[in-house]
C-alpha cells in the first residue's frame, strides 16, 4: 500500500503525483526509508480548494439519506481492507499491529456512527411574540474544511474530521502529519473504493508549516479543524488572515487521582494502560499520578510491576506487544529530558528508564515505561506534556490538595479519579476542571460522547452529535403568515 501511494495527492478524485519536494518517511522501529512523499506545492493545495469548493455545492445539496449511505459505504471499505491500513500505520507510526488493527476499525466505527447521525440533522421551531409569525432554526454546512492532524492516531483524528464534516455536507482538504502521511492517503483509497463523488474528500501531503499553513490561510477554507500542540494550536489562531471556524484539539497534562478507597489492582492496571499505550502518545495519556497516603506505597509497587511487565517489540513483528517504537526521535528526547529533570529534582526512579537492550531495538526510536515516585511541581513531568512513556507519582493527605494539584495546569482535557466510595467519586468529578473525567476506568473518549478540552487544551468537540455540530451554521428563519385569502 505505502508503495503505491509514494509521492501522490489525491485532489478532485484523481491521483496525481505531486510536483514538490520529495519527504522520507521512516518506519521509526528500524530507521529504514519506506518511501517518500510529495510536498504539495501552493497551486496543488489551491487546486483541492477548489476541487474541495466545487463539490461542496452538490454534495451540500444531497438528501442526507445519500450522504449517510456514502458514510456506510466508506466504513465497509475500511472494515474490509483493516488488515493493510493497520500494516500501513504500524510501519509508519511504530505502534503493534493489532492496536493499529484496532484503531482501523475504530475509524470505521467513526463512519458508521455519523452515517446515522447524517439523517438526524433536524431544527427548530421557535415560539414568536405574535401568532402570525415562525421562527425556523435550521442547520447548514459551514463549507469547506481543512484538517491538519497529528501523527499519534493516523487514522482516528482524521476519521473523526472526515466523518462528522461529511455528515454535516461539508466537504474536506486533509493535511495529515508528515511523519503518518501514508494511512492518510490509504483512507482516499477508501473513499475512492467507496464512490464518493471527486472532490469531497481531498488529501495534500507535506510539511504543516508551508502546506498546513497553506490552507489555514487559503480564503476558500471556511473552517480548520486541527489537533495537534497548544503550541501549533495557537499559532493557527493567531494566524488566520481572515474570520474561520475553528475547531482546536490540543495537547494536555493530564492527572489520575487515587483515593484511599480505590481498587489499588484496577487502579494500577488503568494507570499502566493510560500511561504507556501508544508509547504516551496520546492527548489524554496519563502523565501524573496523585496518589492518598495511606496507600502510596502499596499502589506505586503495583504501578512498577505492571510498568515492568509490558512487552515491547517491533509492533509489525510482535502484532500482539503491548507497546512498539515511539514515533520519532522528537518525543523520545523529550521523554528522556523530562526524565532526567525528575531525576535531578529528586525523583526516584521505581521503573524502566532506560532503552530496552537488544540488537532488535538497536536503531528504533525504544523505550521502557518509566514511572517516577516522589514527584513535586517543580518536575516537568508534572507539570508538561511528555508524550511518551513516563509518569510521575505524587502522594496527597487530603482531597482539596488533590484537586487543586490536578487543575494547577494551563491545560484542561481529560483527568482520570480511581475511588470507591461515591462520595469521593461526586466530590472529585464536579471540581476537576476539565473536558473529560473518566471513573474507575481509563477510556475517556467514546464515539457517542462529546470530546473537547478546556483552557489551553483547545476549543471544540469531537465524537458525538456535538462533534458534528462543530461543521453546521444555524440559520434563523423568520416567516410571517398572512391569513389565507377565503377563509
Ligand atoms: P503538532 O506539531 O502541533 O502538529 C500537528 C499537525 O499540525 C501536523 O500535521 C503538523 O504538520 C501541522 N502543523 C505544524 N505547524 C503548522 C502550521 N504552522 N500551520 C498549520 N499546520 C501546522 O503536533 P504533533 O507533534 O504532530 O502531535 C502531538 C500533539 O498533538 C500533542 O500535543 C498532543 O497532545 C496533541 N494531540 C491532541 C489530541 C486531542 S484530541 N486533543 C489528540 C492527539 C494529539 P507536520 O507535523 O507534518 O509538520
Amino acid at each position: 500500500m505505502i508503495t503505491e501511494f509514494a509521492e501522490k495527492l489525491f485532489i478532485d478524485g484523481i491521483w496525481r503525483t505531486g510536483e514538490g519536494a520529495r519527504i522520507p518517511v521512516e518506519n521509526p522501529a528500524t530507521g529504514e526509508v519506506l518511501a517518500h512523499i510529495a510536498a504539495a506545492t501552493p497551486a496543488e493545495v489551491d487546486l483541492a480548494v477548489t476541487a474541495a469548493r466545487k463539490a461542496f455545492k452538490s454534495w451540500s445539496r444531497l438528501a442526507p439519506v445519500e450522504r449517510s449511505k456514502a458514510l456506510h459505504r466508506l466504513g465497509d471499505a475500511v472494515s474490509a481492507e483493516a488488515d493493510t491500513m493497520a500494516r500501513t500505520m504500524t510501519l509508519e507510526q511504530g505502534k503493534p499491529l493489532n492496536e493499529a488493527r484496532g484503531e482501523i476499525l475504530k475509524l470505521a466505527e467513526a463512519c458508521h456512527f455519523y452515517a446515522e447521525e447524517a439523517v438526524r440533522i433536524h431544527g427548530e421551531i421557535v415560539p414568536n411574540t405574535t401568532t402570525d409569525i415562525d421562527s425556523l432554526v435550521v442547520r447548514e454546512p459551514i463549507g469547506v474544511v481543512g484538517a491538519i492532524t497529528p501523527w499519534n492516531y493516523p487514522a482516528e483524528l482524521v476519521g473523526w474530521k472526515l466523518c462528522a464534516a461529511l455528515a454535516a455536507g461539508c466537504t474536506i482538504v486533509i493535511k495529515p502529519a508528515e511523519l503518518t502521511p501514508f494511512t492518510a492517503l490509504a483512507i482516499a483509497s477508501m473513499v475512492e473504493k467507496a464512490k464518493m463523488p471527486a472532490g469531497v474528500v481531498n488529501v495534500v501531503t507535506g510539511s504543516g508549516s508551508t502546506v498546513g499553513q497553506a490552507l489555514v490561510e487559503h480564503p476558500g477554507v471556511d473552517k480548520i479543524a486541527f489537533t495537534g500542540s497548544s503550541a501549533v494550536g495557537l499559532h493557527i489562531q493567531r494566524s488566520c488572515p481572515t474570520i474561520k471556524r475553528l475547531s482546536l484539539e490540543l495537547g494536555c497534562n493530564c492527572p489520575l487521582i487515587v483515593t484511599a478507597s480505590a481498587d489499588l489492582d484496577a487502579a494500577a492496571k488503568g494507570a499502566v494502560r493510560r500511561s504507556f499505550r501508544n508509547m504516551g502518545q496520546i492527548c489524554i495519556a496519563i502523565n501524573r499520578i496523585y496518589v492518598a497516603r495511606p496507600i502510596a506505597e502499596a499502589f506505586v509497587r503495583r504501578l512498577a510491576e505492571a510498568a515492568d511487565r509490558l512487552v515491547i517489540a517491533n509492533g509489525i513483528e510482535r502484532p500482539d506487544a503491548d507497546v512498539g517504537a515511539m514515533a520519532s526521535a522528537e518525543p523520545l528526547n523529550k521523554t528522556k529530558a523530562h526524565l532526567a529533570d525528575a531525576l535531578a529534582k529528586g525523583a526516584k526512579l521505581v521503573a524502566g528508564g532506560s532503552a530496552p537492550e537488544g540488537d532488535a531495538f538497536a536503531r528504533g526510536h525504544f523505550f521502557r515505561p518509566t514511572v517516577v515516585a516522589g514527584c513535586t511541581h517543580d518536575m516537568k513531568v508534572m507539570t508538561e506534556e511528555t508524550f511518551g512513556p513516563l509518569v510521575g507519582v505524587m502522594v496527597f493527605d487530603g482531597l482539596d490538595e488533590a484537586v487543586e494539584l490536578a487543575n494547577d495546569t494551563p491545560y484542561g482535557l481529560a483527568s482520570y479519579v480511581y475511588a470507591k466510595d461515591m462520595d469521593e467519586i461526586r466530590y472529585l468529578s464536579s471540581r476537576l476542571d476539565y473536558g473529560n473525567v473518566a471513573v474507575n476506568n481509563v477510556d475517556a473518549g467514546i464515539m457517542n460522547a462529546p470530546y473537547g478540552g478546556r483552557k489551553q487544551s483547545g476549543v471544540g468537540y469531537e465524537h458525538g452529535r456535538e462533534g458534528m455540530l462543530e461543521y453546521l451554521n444555524f440559520k434563523h428563519v423568520r416567516i410571517r403568515y398572512d391569513e389565507p385569502k377565503g377563509r
